[in-house]
């Protein structure tokens, strides 16, 4: 299987992140990126391609114009302000606030844009988020052009961003981009199976009344689990997309019998949907060791995984999305990889 990656990756490196305790240096790091590019190296697992650039289009058919002007300007503005550290937002519009008039200052526009405070802008979180997009729509092209696996090996992670707000170290929402561009370029229907161990609330958002791409989410129980407030079972599409979005939500704790035993459900219904592609977004914070997460898989579940997933007999783009026990990343995603294999 081939993987892309790019080196701009490194270009997104946040300080802190706000924990319930305080500030603690940020666990999406760049190092989780090098871990993996170590291992797909190590195991041979196939060539590394650099990304193309493939513009701005593709990532407007999915994020709003002001959202993706707004990311582009807010280290300018931000500066222009007259602050130096990173930028995080600490206001933000809810409930009976105004959602829909665009503040000017720059920092009214970090919470307008956002769900948290998880996603750090610095002075080139642009080139690495722009370039992480690329990342994947160069494996989206491969996998168009007739390529049956490939890796978009992509750092920042995406599920998160909706059309128009970053959050929990996202930005754009790269498989979003990604499956939007298999439409776009002849598919009509496609399909992502989500993972990470947090719900991918952005995707789900952004397909949530389409029927053109069924969302298949597993994930921990959002009552106890960020990101909080999206990824109940009983959110299943509305309009158009009733019934195109499904989640499986978990408790804490979960092992990988009770995961797997979801998984195959899961599978059932892409089975069912029979998609010309399917896109993964992939995460393995549902490692029992993740720092942040409450799984307990463990790393050879990880092939079993993917030669679940090598079953569904589709196309499929890996998009690399969470994981945080840093120094078991690459083992785990790889492991994904080499299951889908069957290696
Ligand atoms: C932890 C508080 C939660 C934010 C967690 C973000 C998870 C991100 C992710 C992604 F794939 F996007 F990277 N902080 N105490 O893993 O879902
Ligand atoms: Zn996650």
């Amino acid at each position: 299987m081939k993987t892309i990656y790019s080196e701009n990756h490194k270009l997104q490196h946040g300080d802190f992140e706000l924990v319930a305790d305080g500030l603690v240096p940020v666990f999406e790091m760049p190092r989780r990126a090098e871990i993996i590019h170590a291992r797909v190296k190590a195991v041979h697992l196939g060539e590394i391609l650099a990304p193309k650039d493939f513009g701005l289009e593709p990532i407007k058919r999915i994020h709003t114009a002001p959202y993706v002007q707004f990311l582009e300007n807010a280290w300018n503005e931000w500066t222009a302000a007259g602050h130096a550290k990173h930028a995080l937002p600490y206001t933000w519009a809810v409930r009976q606030m105004n959602q829909t008039r665009a503040p000017v200052a720059i920092e009214a526009k970090l919470g307008f844009y956002s769900l948290d405070a998880a996603a750090p802008i610095t002075p080139t979180t642009w080139q690495a988020i722009t370039g992480s997009v690329n990342v994947a729509l160069t494996g989206a092209e491969m996998v168009k052009n007739g390529s049956s696996g490939v890796f978009s090996l992509c750092r920042p992670p995406g599920h998160h961003a909706a059309a128009d707000y970053m959050g929990g170290y996202c930005f754009f929402n790269n498989v979003a981009v990604a499956a939007q561009y298999f439409l776009d370029n002849g598919a009509a229907r496609v399909a992502i199976l989500d993972i990470d161990y947090h719900h991918g609330n952005g995707t789900q958002a952004i397909f949530y009344d389409r029927a053109d791409v069924l969302l298949v989410n597993l994930h921990g129980d959002p009552s106890v689990e960020y990101p909080y407030f999206l990824g109940y079972g009983d959110e299943t599409g509305s309009g158009a997309g009733e019934g195109f979005n499904i989640n499986y939500p978990m408790p804490h704790g979960t092992s990988f019998e009770t995961w797997n035993a979801n998984l195959e459900l899961a599978c059932q219904n892409l089975e069912r949907y029979a998609p010309e592609v399917l896109l993964v977004s992939l995460g393995v914070d549902t490692f029992k060791h993740d720092p942040i997460s409450q799984f307990l898989l463990e790393t050879p579940d990880y092939l079993k995984i993917g030669a679940r997933i090598a079953k569904l007999g589709k196309p499929t783009l890996f998009v690399m999305e969470g994981g945080y026990a840093v120094e078991e990343i690459g083992v785990n995603a790889v492991n994904v990889l080499l299951g889908f294999e069957d290696r």
